[in-house]
C-alpha cells in the first residue's frame, strides 16, 4: 500500500510548488544566430524552467508555424511526440527540425493544446514565440504575427545583452493590452538535446518570488536583463479566449529571447 501514498505526496508537492513557480511553454533551439544553412532542432516542452520544477504533459499542439519574410509555413505535421525528462518527473513533449537556408529572421510560433491545471481547476494555453536569424540580416523580428495574443519585441530578441534591457509590447487581437502581469524567467538547467532532458542540477540562482513586470497603457514593458541566457516572458491571461470546456482558460503570450555578453 506504499505506492499510492507516495503518489499522493508527490501530487501535493507539485500542487503546492506550482503556486509559487511560473509555467513556461518552451520553444527551444540551441543556436539562434546562424552563419550557415543548417537543419535546426526544436524541443517543445511545458515546464518550470527557472526553478527546474516539474514538467507537464503536452497534448498535440493546435499549431506550430514559422514565418519568414511575411510567409507563414505550417510545421505541425513535422512534430514528433517525445518523452521529456525533467529533474523531478517525465512528461509528453514534442520535437521537430527545420532547415534554415536563406538570410533573415525566422519567427516560430506555437499554439499548444490547452493544458488542464488540476491544482487551480483551470486550463492554460501559452502561445509562444521564438526567433532564429541567419546571416545577421534582420527582416521581420519586430512585426506582429497576428496571433490571438502575442508579445511583439521592440528589442532584437535573438541579440540582447546582460546589463541591457528588453522591451516588448503585449497584444491581443492586434491591440495593446494594458495592466497585464508578465512573469519573467530564464532557463536554468542545462538542456540535453540528445537525451530530451533537463539537467538534474540547475546551476543558476532562483529569486525568492516571481520576477514580474506590468504592461503600461500601451501594452509595453521593459526588463533589465541581469545575466546571459535564454529568458522568457509570459504575460498571463491576455488572450481573447477566456473559457475552455466550461472552465476558466488562461490564454497567455510567451516570448523567448537570447541574452549574451558584450565584454
Ligand atoms: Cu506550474
Amino acid at each position: 500500500m506504499k505506492a499510492p501514498v507516495v503518489a499522493l505526496t508527490a501530487a501535493a508537492l507539485f500542487g503546492a510548488a506550482s503556486a509559487a513557480e511560473a509555467h513556461f511553454q518552451l520553444v527551444y533551439t540551441p543556436e539562434v544566430m546562424l552563419e550557415n544553412p543548417a537543419e535546426i532542432p526544436f524541443k517543445l516542452v511545458f515546464g518550470h524552467p527557472m526553478e527546474n520544477g516539474h514538467v507537464m504533459d503536452m497534448g498535440m499542439p493546435e499549431a506550430f508555424t514559422v514565418t519568414f519574410k511575411g510567409k507563414t509555413t505550417d510545421l505541425k505535421d513535422t512534430l514528433k511526440e517525445i518523452t521529456w525528462k525533467g529533474a523531478h518527473n517525465d512528461a509528453k513533449a514534442y520535437e521537430t527540425t527545420y532547415k534554415v537556408r536563406r538570410n533573415g529572421d525566422y519567427v516560430f510560433a506555437l499554439t499548444p493544446a490547452p493544458y488542464y491545471e488540476g491544482s487551480e481547476d483551470i486550463f492554460i494555453q501559452q502561445i509562444a514565440k521564438a526567433y532564429v536569424n541567419k546571416g545577421a540580416m534582420p527582416t521581420s523580428w519586430n512585426e506582429p504575427l497576428g496571433l490571438a495574443t502575442e508579445i511583439v519585441p521592440l528589442t532584437k530578441p535573438y541579440q540582447t545583452y546582460a546589463g541591457g534591457t528588453f522591451t516588448g509590447q503585449l497584444l491581443a487581437d492586434g491591440k495593446p493590452v494594458a495592466g497585464a502581469e508578465c512573469e519573467i524567467e530564464y532557463i536554468n538547467p542545462v538542456i540535453d538535446m540528445d537525451g530530451n532532458a533537463f539537467a538534474r542540477e540547475a546551476s543558476g540562482p532562483v529569486p525568492a518570488s516571481a520576477i514580474v513586470a506590468i504592461t503600461d497603457p500601451n501594452g509595453m514593458f521593459t526588463f533589465g536583463i541581469p545575466r546571459p541566457g535564454v529568458w522568457g516572458f509570459a504575460c498571463l491571461g491576455s488572450g481573447p479566449d477566456k473559457e475552455h470546456e466550461g472552465k476558466e482558460l488562461s490564454q497567455d503570450a510567451v516570448l523567448w529571447i537570447n541574452a549574451g555578453t558584450l565584454e
